[in-house]
């Protein structure tokens, strides 16, 4: 991981974007695993205003050039599309880049590639659920982030991460990580991994069911954790989606999966009290509400038949890579405390036996939804 710029240095960045104004306080922002966010406050003209400041972590992001055309891309159409619905606060709404001197919309830099955005005022993100009007709030801004995006060729975007959501590759990179326990570290999680391994029978069930062609690529998020949607802070409605560093070709399914591990959970993802982690069914409902409210108008039956599982398989999955990275010595995701990886491992593992108990009861809940959904079509 490289050491955080010296703040002159993230000066000298800042003045290299098309902002006008007197730049003040630049300060490290949010609770994100993988970039660097710092906030930066500007006024201009005597008012105050703040724009977002990233440095793309490209160990993670090996081709920066693809992932800043993807986002160009996406934030344009979605643009696009709320000017052409005559939508006022259109640039809240989805994000906006904020071009540098020469025009390009980001800095190809030795020390990292950089970028910034506006930043969207009166919303905030949330790390855990406070109440079940988020989860459903939530879901309907993920779902019609994928309705707004269903008319963009799913060709049109690169593949950011290689194989990001193929669990086999996942499952086998953690097998591998095991083997080789470059730090011994694997005599202190045996029953994590003995969990893991025990788990292998579900790592192909989305891949094989794409495969086999019943499931279509489209384009998607790919990390729609709670806390990558903004939700205004006086109606609470889910306002703008962040985070686009992922937005490719992928499976609906791995969205709506990853809204489920992190909006029916009602602890942070790091919680050490295991006692206290679990899904909410009652979450579960409102979250599922919000989702299908705007998807139901183009998902296929094969998609809503796997509804439910996907929150299990994608929770597990997100698990064995904590797991994998916690053995490997810490070197994707961002840490704070020694162990730190292998207490989100365990409590996305908790959160995998909360959903195999409740699954048959997710099932039903979907399957009411839909059946009302489709009763409601003209
Ligand atoms: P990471 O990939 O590291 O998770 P994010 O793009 O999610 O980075 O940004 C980290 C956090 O910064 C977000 O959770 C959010 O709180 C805040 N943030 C990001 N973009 C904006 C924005 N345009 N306006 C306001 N806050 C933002
Ligand atoms: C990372 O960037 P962030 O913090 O929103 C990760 C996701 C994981 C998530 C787990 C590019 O998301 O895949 O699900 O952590 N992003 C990347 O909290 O690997
Ligand atoms: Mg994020």
């Amino acid at each position: 991981m490289r050491p955080p710029p010296p703040p002159d240095r993230l000066r000298e960045i800042v003045g290299r974007f098309r902002i006008s104004g007197d730049v003040g306080d630049i300060r490290p922002y949010g609770s994100g695993h993988i970039n660097d966010t710092f906030v930066v406050e500007v006024d201009q003209a005597g008012a105050p205003v703040r724009y977002i400041l990233q440095r793309l972590n490209t160990d993670v992001f090996r081709d920066p050039a693809a992932v800043m055309r993807n986002i160009g891309r996406v934030t344009r159409h979605l643009a696009d599309r709320l000017r052409r619905a005559g939508v006022r606060d259109a640039s809240r709404r989805a994000l906006t880049l904020i071009p540098t001197l020469d025009g390009a919309d980001w800095l190809d830099e030795p020390d990292g590639a950089w970028r910034v955005y506006l930043f969207i005022e009166r919303a905030r993100t949330y790390d855990q659920i406070e109440h079940p009007g988020q989860a459903e709030a939530a879901a309907r801004a993920f779902a019609r982030f994928q309705l707004e995006l269903a008319d963009l060729p799913v060709g049109s975007l690169a593949e950011t991460i290689p194989d990001f959501h193929h669990t086999r590759r996942r499952f086998e990179a953690l097998r591998e990580a095991v083997r080789a326990d470059p730090l011994g570290r694997a005599s202190g999680c045996r029953p994590e991994i003995e969990f893991a391994f025990a788990r292998e029978g579900i790592v192909d069930t989305l891949l094989d069911a794409r495969a086999a062609g019943l499931l279509p690529d489209r384009v998607t998020h790919n990390d729609t954790k709670l806390n990558n949607v903004m939700l205004d802070d006086a109606t609470g409605e889910g306002v703008c989606v962040i985070d686009l560093d992922t937005v490719m070709p992928g499976l609906v399914l791995y969205d709506f999966g990853d809204m489920c591990r992190t909006a029916t959970r009602p602890t942070p993802e790091d919680e050490r009290d295991l006692g206290r982690v679990r899904m909410r069914p009652d979450m579960f409902e409102v979250l599922a509400r919000g989702y299908l409210s705007a998807a139901a108008d183009f998902l296929l039956d094969a998609e809503v038949e796997r509804l439910a599982f996907s929150a299990r398989l994608i929770t597990f999955e997100i698990g064995i890579r904590f797991l994998a990275d916690y053995l490997l010595g810490d070197v994707y995701f961002k840490t704070h405390r020694p162990g730190h990886n292998l207490d989100r491992c365990r409590v996305q593992f908790r959160m995998v036996e909360s959903f195999e108990a409740n699954e048959d009861r997710m099932r039903e809940i979907v399957d009411a939804l839909w059946r009302r959904a489709r009763e409601a079509r003209p």
